[in-house]
């Protein structure tokens, strides 16, 4: 029998799926340590440790039924990897299905969202320690620290929760909220695309990405962070920066893989 890592051991065609993760492991303009190229494998690898039951929200995540597409091949070039990954999400979201984006560095959210955008208005809730708005890094317009100021340049609304990493001028946004009050900054009427940077919560919980942060947000945040997005219309998700290589422990992937399924039990199972 062929095996294939996937995320929860899904075999579940395409057809038959309602959430479909693809998984985009780019790693090209990281401007520290990087690790982010394996963040989708060890997600698949760590599902093996967790339920399919979420107590939290009385849900089988197997209802939601997930299908796993794998990777994009990452020996490409980085404008030929986000179009695939632009076309791909806009395939899944054309067929009436959730796209759940695996990175990979940040990066990722750009054509996701530049996908999402075109069946209509759209808000973003990133979730993230830094607030990723330069206009460049690095003499680069589209890399991770800049990428939700991409996105926000395609969208009526960005809301991000979890900042705590600011370069100046980027303070005085008015999009930064927190995990109690973010609800009030999206805007009723858009659908939204969640960006989840695994950076947002605290590196004593997840040390496993490559920017890590002090001070950083903790299970019970995100859990009531999801309950509240369940009177949203959620259309898909990122979840990125998972670098497992920095943390030996294997834990850091462990909440990765839990953050999803949880996000799925909530939203769409
Ligand atoms: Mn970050």
């Amino acid at each position: 029998m062929p095996q294939r890592l996937s995320f929860l051991g899904t075999s579940l065609p395409y057809p038959e799926a309602r959430v479909v993760i693809l998984g985009v492991p780019l790693e090209r303009t990281t401007s520290w340590r990087g690790g982010q190229a394996q963040g989708p494998n060890a997600l698949r690898a760590a599902s093996d440790s967790v339920e399919f039951f979420s107590h939290h929200f009385r849900r089988d995540v197997r209802d939601a039924r997930i299908a796993d597409l794998g990777d994009l091949d990452p020996y490409r070039s980085v404008e030929e990897i986000l179009a695939e990954e632009e076309a791909e999400v806009e395939r899944i979201l054309r067929d009436g299905k959730i796209p759940v984006v695996l990175g990979g560095e940040h990066t990722v959210v750009i054509p996701a969202v530049r996908a999402a955008c075109k069946f209509g208005p759209l808000q973003v809730l990133a979730l993230d320690a830094h607030s990723d708005l330069r206009d460049e890094y690095l003499g680069l317009k589209v890399c991770h620290a800049t990428a939700l100021r991409r996105a926000r340049e395609l969208v009526e609304n960005l809301v991000v929760v979890g900042a705590r990493s600011f370069f100046g001028p980027d303070l005085e946004e008015p999009c930064f909220a927190g995990p109690k009050d973010f609800a009030q900054k999206l805007r009723p009427d858009l659908p939204v695309w969640l960006s989840v940077d695994l950076d947002f919560l605290d590196p004593s919980l997840c040390p496993g990405v490559t920017n890590p942060e002090p001070g950083g947000l903790f299970w019970p945040d995100f859990l009531g962070i999801l309950r509240e997005l369940r009177r949203f219309r959620v259309l898909g998700m990122d979840l990125v920066e998972l670098a497992p290589i920095w943390d030996p422990s294997g834990v850091s992937a462990v909440c990765a893989a839990k953050a999803l399924l949880e996000a799925i039990a909530a939203l769409w199972a």
